[in-house]
């Protein structure tokens, strides 16, 4: 991006009044490209979005207005930075067809990994308490950005449909390949929970990054990263934290020795979660939260690993075989969680069970 080009953008603002401005690439998103705009007085983030991955801008966009509109903001103890609308009143700017949003810039500190078990207990709490102020959200009134994004059977059954197209495997390909077509057992389990689970307001990427703490780190101060907000199962927020947080090693990491589940801080982020979640939840759902960090891992293995298969078209990535690394790594993690399972349920039942 040039200087030129975000000038040109920005004029679609009516806001924008300041004459001069600096800009670098932010964050760590795999999807949108992400910039930072600083005037000098005040900052935003500039987001380029990407329509191969949100082929329907305008769910996202309707989504966000039913949430604005349904449910009162100010009653949760963090902000939900949502686009500013254009001159237009419109969320989404487009400029030399491409699509770009514009948000305030939140201050305060970003974390890919957690330093500590309160930084996880923190995190969990908000993605808990942002599930029981979204019970008001109707959520059938919400679109689906993403088509079964979190659809576990669907990504399975997508994974083998391309593994069998594909003309040959190499031997150490079809050893993690093998592993994640083995998982029909969580499948299964999956599928039972279909059926009963409520359907609640969930954000869908929970990762720690996702979240921004304030400079002290004694609280959060937003929840960024809205493009997912729909229709959802808790386990699904509690899982990808299980998945993001409680792993001893980053997504990407190819440590492959080092990585496991840390039980401690899955006890912390239940915890918090169920801070969170405990007047809402039903016993089902209660139960499912034992199982959403296997369903999150698997679901994320599966769509690495069939990325890679289809030769990266989805994720941005470093290097051709960064996809395949990360199946990896989310099937490292996958099956030190299933290792850990009695261990996990002896701690579920001490978190949610004492405070019923
Ligand atoms: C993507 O862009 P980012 O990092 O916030 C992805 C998530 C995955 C994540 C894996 C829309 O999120 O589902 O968990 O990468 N988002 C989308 O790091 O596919
Ligand atoms: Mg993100």
């Amino acid at each position: 991006m040039v200087k030129e080009n975000i000038a040109s953008i920005l004029a679609a603002y009516s806001f924008n009044s300041f004459e001069d401005f600096s800009f670098h690439p932010f964050g760590a998103g795999l999807i949108h490209g992400t910039y930072l705009i600083d005037s000098g007085e005040d900052k935003y983030i500039l987001q380029e979005f990407n329509t191969t991955v949100f082929q329907f801008p305008e769910r996202i966009a309707h989504n966000q207005r039913q949430i604005k509109s349904q449910g009162d903001d100010s009653l949760l103890p963090f902000t939900l930075p949502l686009p500013i609308p254009n001159s237009a009143q419109k969320l989404i700017t487009e400029w030399n067809g491409k699509l770009f949003r514009l948000f305030e810039f939140v201050s305060g500190q970003t974390i890919q990994q957690i330093t500590n078990l309160n930084q996880a207990y923190l995190a969990s709490k908000a993605y808990g308490v942002f599930a029981d102020w979204g019970k008001i959200v109707e959520t059938h009134k919400l679109q689906e950005c993403i088509p079964d994004f979190h659809r576990l059977d669907l990504r399975f059954a997508t994974l083998q449909k391309v593994a069998a197209d594909k003309e040959s495997i190499s031997i150490e390909d079809q050893e993690i390949l093998d592993f994640y077509l083995g998982q029909k057992a969580l499948i299964a389990e999956y599928k039972k929970y279909q059926s009963v689970l409520p359907h609640r307001l969930t954000h869908n990427d929970t990762k720690i990054n996702n979240l921004i703490f304030s400079n002290d780190f004694s609280k959060v101060e937003a929840l960024v990263d809205l493009d997912t907000l729909m229709d959802g199962y808790l386990m699904y927020d509690f899982g990808d934290l299980v998945r993001t947080v409680a792993c001893s090693e980053s997504e990407t990491s190819q440590y492959w020795d080092n990585i496991k589940l840390e039980i401690p801080v899955f006890e912390e982020l239940l915890k918090g979660y169920w801070e969170g979640v405990n007047s809402l939840a039903t016993a089902e759902e209660t139960k499912s939260l034992i199982l959403g960090g296997e369903v999150m891992t698997c679901v994320m293995g599966l769509r690495f690993l069939t990325d890679y298969l289809q030769g990266n078209i989805y994720y941005r990535v470093e290097y051709p075989t960064q996809n395949f690394h990360r199946a990896k790594n989310q099937m490292l993690l996958l099956k030190s969680i299933q290792a850990s399972k009695a261990e996990l349920t002896e701690i579920w039942k001490r978190v949610t069970q004492s405070s019923n």
